[in-house]
């Protein structure tokens, strides 16, 4: 394929409240780029059970079920074509993996057998390559920065977000794209300071998009 009809896949990556979101909003104006939203509604509407919120309210209970969820939904935004150059997608089955369902069984929330599952789940997931990403954006900005704008947004089912929740997983993002400790098979990172105002982002993740296509 020609580098000029080749398509490109990129993940937005970063903590709860880094502003994935927004600069997603922003990229879709572009014509390079096809946006692939997460399925944060239907994580709130799972045929009328809101698991995102029986996740808050009951970690113990239903980390193990909304994480097989969320897995399964990302994978299959992972699979989707799409027409334009970039496809860009908020997370990836990645971050599900690398970030929540490691930070929930170091947290102790969920149990070893269930932790088992999911990597196995996740493995079978992506190892026939359709979930292959050729480049991360990681937003990174500080566990208080986000959690600001958590409660800014004010995101019902995120009420019970705290400090600590926000830094553990903060932790989880910097050891997977910062110290690179999943290297295998994974696709460059290019860090973005997400503490800066909405436009300085805007400009950075553009200016990656574009290097990325014309390269
Ligand atoms: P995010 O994927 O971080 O999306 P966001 O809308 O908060 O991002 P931004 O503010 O940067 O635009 O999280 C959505 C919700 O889903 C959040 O409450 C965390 C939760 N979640 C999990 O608990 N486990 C997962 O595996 C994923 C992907 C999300």
């Amino acid at each position: 394929m020609s580098s000029s009809t080749k398509k490109f896949t990129i993940a937005v990556e970063g903590n709860i409240g880094s502003g994935k979101s927004t600069v997603l909003a922003h990229l879709s104006k572009s014509s390079l780029c096809e946006v692939i939203a997460e399925p944060v509604e239907s994580w709130t509407n799972l045929k009328g059970h809101n698991v995102l919120a029986m996740l808050y309210d009951d970690p113990h209970r239903w980390g193990f079920a909304f994480q097989a969820n969320a897995q399964m939904t990302l994978a299959k935004l992972h699979a989707q074509t799409t027409k334009a150059p970039v496809k860009v997608m908020e997370r990836s089955i990645y971050s599900a993996r690398y970030c929540f369902v490691e930070n929930l069984y170091r947290s102790k929330i969920l149990h070893g057998a269930e932790y088992e599952i999911l990597n196995e789940w996740f493995q079978t997931l992506v190892s026939g390559g359709s979930c292959d990403l050729d480049l991360i954006i990681y937003l990174r900005a500080s566990p208080e920065t986000c959690l600001q704008r958590i409660q800014m947004r004010h995101r019902s089912e995120e009420e019970s977000i705290d400090l600590g929740y926000l830094q553990t997983l903060h932790e989880r993002h910097e050891e997977w794209l910062i110290q690179r400790n999943r290297t295998n098979n994974s696709p460059p990172v290019i860090v973005v300071d997400a503490n800066q105002t909405k436009e300085r982002v805007y400009i950075d993740t553009n200016t990656h998009v574009n290097n990325l296509v014309s390269c």
